[in-house]
C-alpha cells in the first residue's frame, strides 16, 4: 500500500505499478496536486489473480498514461478499479503495444473500465474506471472505455464535464465473447469518436453492451456495428436521455441494428441479435435516416442465411 496526501507526484513503472495486484492486492492512494502516472502494463488500477486499487482524491488535473492493461483492468479472476475524484484529466493507453489484428497505426489497449479473460484459457475479472468531474480526455486503442473481453464485466462511469472519448475497434460500451460492457456519462456536452468496428454499445458473441448518456449535446461518430449493435447472438442499447445529439456512422450497421449470427445459429432453435438505439429529447441528427419524433425498426429480409441482415430498432422521442 501506498498513501501520499499531498503534493505535485509522478508515479512510474513498467509491468504491474501505481495500484496493482498480482496473485495478490495492491493499492495506491493520491490525495491531491496535479499528478502524473506513467504506469506501462497492468497497471493503475489492475488486478489479475487479485485486486489492484488506485484512488487519485484530489481534484486537479490528472495525467494517466499506460500502454496496456491498466486503468481500472479486471484480468483472469481479478479486479481493478481506477478512481479520480475530480480534475479536467487526461486518461490515455493507445501505444505502442502492436494491434490485435495488425491493423495498422492502430494499438492493443484492454483499459479504461474492462474486463478481459484469456480466451480460451480462463475467464475474465471486473475491471472499473470512475471520474467524479471535470472535461476529460480518453485516449484508448483497441478494447476501451467500458467493456468486456471473454466471460467478465468492464465499466466506465464519468459524472460530469465535457468529455472527450476516443478509442479504436471495441470501445466506448462494448463486449466480445460472453462479456458485459458499460459506459456511462451523466452530464456535459461529450464527444464520442471511434474508428475501424464495435464501438459505443457494440456486442459481439453472446454478450451484451451498454450505453448510457443522460444530458448534453453529444457527439457520436462511430464505424461499423457501432451506436446500439450487435451480432452472434448479441444485445447491444445505446441511451441518450436528453440534448441535441448528432449520431453519424460510416456503415449502416450502425444506430439500432443488428448483423450476423453464424456463431451459434441453428435453424431449428434459432437465436438471433438485438441492436437498440433511444434517444429521448433534443434536435437529432442521424446518419441512417432516423428522423426526429420517429421509429425506424429494421427486420431481416426472407432468406437471409443465419438470420444475417440489418435488424434493431431505433427510436427518438421528443
Ligand atoms: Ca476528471
Ligand atoms: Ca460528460
Ligand atoms: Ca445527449
Ligand atoms: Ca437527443
Amino acid at each position: 500500500m501506498l498513501i501520499d496526501l499531498a503534493g505535485t507526484d509522478h508515479y512510474e513503472s513498467e509491468l504491474g505499478g501505481c495500484g496493482a495486484g498480482a496473485f495478490g492486492f495492491g493499492f495506491l492512494f493520491d490525495d491531491a496536486g496535479n499528478d502524473t502516472y506513467q504506469c506501462a502494463a497492468w497497471s493503475a488500477g489492475a488486478g489479475l489473480y487479485g485486486a489492484g486499487i488506485l484512488i487519485d482524491r484530489g481534484r486537479q488535473t490528472d495525467t494517466y498514461h499506460s500502454q496496456v492493461f491498466s486503468q481500472g483492468v479486471g484480468g483472469p479472476r481479478g479486479i481493478g478499479i481506477l478512481l479520480d475524484n475530480g480534475g479536467n484529466d487526461l486518461y490515455r493507453a493507445n501505444g505502442p503495444v502492436r494491434s490485435a489484428y495488425d491493423t495498422s497505426g492502430s494499438f492493443m489497449a484492454f483499459s479504461q473500465g474492462v474486463g478481459v479473460g484469456i480466451r480460451p484459457y480462463d475467464f475474465g475479472g471486473v475491471g472499473v474506471l470512475l471520474d467524479l468531474g471535470g472535461d476529460d480526455r480518453y485516449e484508448g486503442g483497441e478494447f476501451s472505455q467500458g467493456g468486456g473481453y471473454y466471460w467478465d464485466v468492464g465499466a466506465l462511469f464519468d459524472e460530469s464535464g465535457n468529455d472527450l472519448y476516443y478509442g479504436n475497434r471495441y470501445a466506448q460500451g462494448f463486449a466480445a465473447h460472453q462479456a458485459f460492457g458499460m459506459l456511462t456519462d451523466v452530464s456535459g456536452d461529450d464527444t464520442y469518436w471511434s474508428m475501424t468496428a464495435a464501438s459505443q454499445a457494440a456486442a459481439w458473441d453472446q454478450s451484451i453492451a451498454m450505453l448510457f448518456d443522460l444530458e448534453g449535446n453529444d457527439v457520436y461518430r462511430g464505424p461499423t456495428l457501432s451506436q446500439g449493435a450487435a451480432a452472434q447472438q448479441s444485445k447491444a442499447f445505446l441511451h441518450d436521455l436528453s440534448g441535441d445529439d448528432w449520431y453519424w456512422s460510416s456503415s449502416k450497421v450502425a444506430q439500432g441494428a443488428a448483423e450476423d449470427n453464424a456463431y451459434h445459429f441453428r435453424p431449428e432453435d434459432p437465436v438471433f441479435s438485438f441492436g437498440a438505439l433511444l434517444d429521448e429529447g433534443g434536435n437529432d441528427r442521424y446518419s441512417n435516416g432516423v428522423l426526429n419524433n420517429d421509429v425506424l425498426l429494421r427486420l431481416p429480409t426472407g432468406g437471409t442465411p443465419n438470420g444475417r441482415g440489418i435488424t434493431g430498432i431505433a427510436i427518438d422521442r421528443e
